[in-house]
């Protein structure tokens, strides 16, 4: 494998209109954060870059949506983003937004570059426009249905059912989302970026040159080259993004897909104003970008060739080690539906448990397949391993050295077999963790540290120094000192992905610098050696806590019901002298009590106006009886009296059906005398 000098990681940008969650997590930010703290304890140049994604339709969207400006909007989620992320311990050297002044500038700058060097081709087409609001109807503007699986509601620039991206101008019957009109065609200009230039290139770079990379990127890049490339606009007509640096292009900005990644190489400016360049152009640099799989295209195809039209030195990725998605309990994790796990709302549910986040998310991670996250396999992972594995085997050396030694590290005698044997299945598992992670495989990373715990629990096991200590205490001096020597691996080992438990593991071990070329060795702590007092580094989660989370999407669950709800199509038609025939009155209740062994009903005695008669009605899960005692209330009267659970019903109560399912009896206004017809 090639050596390089320095590294950049950049992550993708997270739009501002929301928050971030769990899926961000795993598929971008958990990993790539795991990578940099990696090469920096391996003491390699490495920075970090990362920032909001400030442009687009969404955030457009959202903005008219609430009555505020698309300013306040990127402000509000930039914030929340940015300071859950550091709260996470996501180490970014920068984390900027594409608002910024440099951002601006230098997306702007590109363009020019390119548009001077001729790299464009500039086309009229037709286009949507909305004659009410008087606007061209770009991307998530315009909504219908997809031409290819035929779903309703495919977004202007894609099909979120069957993921195929789409131009406007592709769905059946397309709505405006700003009036909810049917949009008329207009005539713009727009640049085009024509990407079937680079074909052969980026087919050499990818096909020939890296067939290192996941199997999910390279089919995807394959599956795209192998259709052939297309020229791809890179303007729009919006009033919200970077405008686009040319005379007569007012009214148009750069497409958010254009400016976006040229943030990586903005945020690196803002971060090394002068030294920016070596990470962009110096051949011993690499640049690795960590996105989630339904960036690939823009990352592997739209950018790099952006940059090879751009040329002056820039270099493409060295890889991108793209993730799958992260399910939530089953289903698809969905900003608008609030169907997520927040990130800045778990800070709060969770306080403290950053690691515990981190290692489910790593753990589970969907880096071949989606994934599913469960509040469940959450809570077990928490309790099995965190607690029963890793928190268990630190707490048990720690705690016997304070009682046979005061917390003074003993110094080791001659090893035997045993003790031989678990610092070599340490150091295997050592070498296994840096291979996973040198190839982007940090699930089976964390596996392999995991086991370094593991073996630990088994050697204290094995050896028993707790018995021990009766009639042999220098063996008890050297097994402690293999333990704590274990610990203090699992502080190095860990630090890429539990920084939290770690940090707090070397305050105990009073180690004060970790390296990545400690690990395996056995000489990191001293004898003499003074530890600090044990502390639990995990605690056990409980099932109200994780109760309480599955209540709160179940709630969700429910809401999106209703704000899917619609009412049902209207029935057959029925002729006036069919309606006439069904006898509906006004009636009041004088008792109303539940009926036994039958949870659903309610047997009410109703003032029909003539006398009174019983109704059984199946509405007992939504009224106590003494709610509705002294209501009017309408009723069938010249249904045949049939009986339910033994009780005879003489007719039937109406009630409307809501959203979710449950009744509601129809209530006549004003006193109406028992007895009126209802016509
Ligand atoms: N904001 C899309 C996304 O969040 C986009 C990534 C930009 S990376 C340059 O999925
Ligand atoms: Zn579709």
């Amino acid at each position: 494998m090639k050596e390089f000098k320095r590294t950049l990681i950049t992550t993708a940008l997270p739009y501002a209109n929301g928050p971030v969650h769990i899926g961000h997590l795993a598929g971008v930010y958990v990993p790539a954060d795991i990578y940099a703290r990696y090469l920096r304890l391996r003491g390699q140049e490495v920075v970090m870059i990362g920032g909001s994604d400030e442009h687009g339709v969404p955030i457009t969207i959202k903005a008219k949506n609430e009555g505020i400006t698309p300013q306040d909007v990127v402000d509000r989620y930039h914030n929340i983003i940015k300071e859950s992320f550091q709260q996470l311990g996501i180490t970014f050297d920068v984390y900027s937004r594409t608002t910024s002044k440099i951002h601006a500038e230098t997306a702007s700058e590109f363009f020019r570059h390119l548009y001077d060097k001729g790299e464009f081709i500039e086309k009229t087409s037709m286009q949507l426009y909305d004659e009410q609001a008087n606007q061209f109807l770009a991307d998530r503007y315009v909504t219908g249905e997809c031409p290819h699986c035929h779903a309703s509601g495919a977004y202007g620039d894609q099909c979120e059912k069957c993921g195929t991206s789409l131009n406007a101008t592709d769905l059946i019957n397309p709505k405006s989302a700003i009036t909810g009109n049917t949009p008329v065609l207009r005539e713009t200009k727009h640049w085009y970026l024509p990407l079937d230039r680079w074909q052969g290139e980026l087919e050499k770079w990818i096909l020939e040159g890296h067939k290192e990379w996941k199997t999910n990127v390279y089919g995807q890049c394959k599956s795209w080259l192998d259709l052939g490339l297309q020229p791809r606009a890179v303007s729009r007509d919006l009033d919200w993004g970077v405008p686009v640096p040319v005379e007569g292009a007012e009214g148009k900005v750069l497409y958010v897909w254009f400016d976006a990644p040229i943030g990586y190489i903005s945020n690196t400016k803002e971060l090394l104003p002068d030294s920016w360049e070596k990470y962009w152009k110096d051949p011993e640099s690499r640049i690795i970008n960590f996105i989630g799989k339904d960036n690939i295209v823009f990352h592997c195809i739209v950018f790099p060739s952006m940059l090879m039209a751009y040329g002056d030195g820039y270099q493409l990725p060295d890889n991108v080690p793209a993730n799958e998605f992260m399910n939530l309990e089953g289903d698809k994790i969905s900003t608008s539906r609030n169907w997520a796990i927040w990130l800045h709302e778990y800070l709060v549910d969770f306080p403290g448990k950053q690691d515990v986040l981190r290692y489910v998310l790593t753990a589970n991670a969907p880096e071949t397949k989606d994934n599913d996250f469960t509040w469940r396999d959450f809570q077990s992972r928490n309790n099995s391993e965190l607690v029963a594995v890793l928190g268990n085997f630190v707490n048990r050396a720690i705690v016997l050295t304070h009682k046979y030694f005061d917390g003074k590290v003993p110094a080791a005698g001659e090893l035997l077999d045993v003790d031989n044997t678990a610092i070599a299945e340490i150091r295997e598992a050592a070498k296994a963790i840096s291979e996973n992670l040198d190839t982007f495989h940090f699930r089976e990373a964390l596996k392999q540290a995991m086991e370094i715990a593991r073996i630990g629990n088994r050697y204290l096991q094995e050896t028993e120094p707790w018995k021990l200590a009766k009639t042999d205490m220098a063996r008890v001096n050297t097994i402690l000192n293999v333990a704590l020597q274990i610990c203090a691996n699992i502080a190095v080992a860990f630090e890429p992905f539990l920084p939290f438990m770690s940090e707090k593991l070397c305050k105990m071990l009073d180690m004060n610098k970790l390296a990545w070329d400690q690990l395996g060795r056995f000489d990191l702590i001293a004898a003499g050696t003074q530890l600090g007092a044990a502390e639990l580094l995990f605690e056990k989660i409980e099932d109200e806590t994780i109760q309480a989370q599955l209540d709160r999407l179940a709630r969700i669950k429910e809401e999106n019901k209703c704000k899917a709800w619609q009412p049902e199509p209207q029935a057959e038609p029925v002729d006036f002298d069919t309606f006439l025939k069904v006898d509906i009155r006004v009636g009041r209740v004088l008792e109303c009590e539940r009926v036994p062994k039958a949870d659903k009903l309610l047997k009410f005695l109703i003032d029909d106006g003539m006398g009174t008669r019983t109704i059984v009605s199946g509405i007992a899960k939504y009224y106590e009886p003494e709610q509705l005692v002294g209501k009017q209330i309408c009723f069938i009267a010249n249904f045949p009296p049939r009986k339910l659970k033994g009780v005879e019903s003489q007719g039937m109560i109406l009630s409307a059906e809501n959203p979710d399912g449950s009744l509601t009896v129809v209530q006549p206004e004003g006193d109406l005398a028992p007895g009126s017809k209802i016509v």
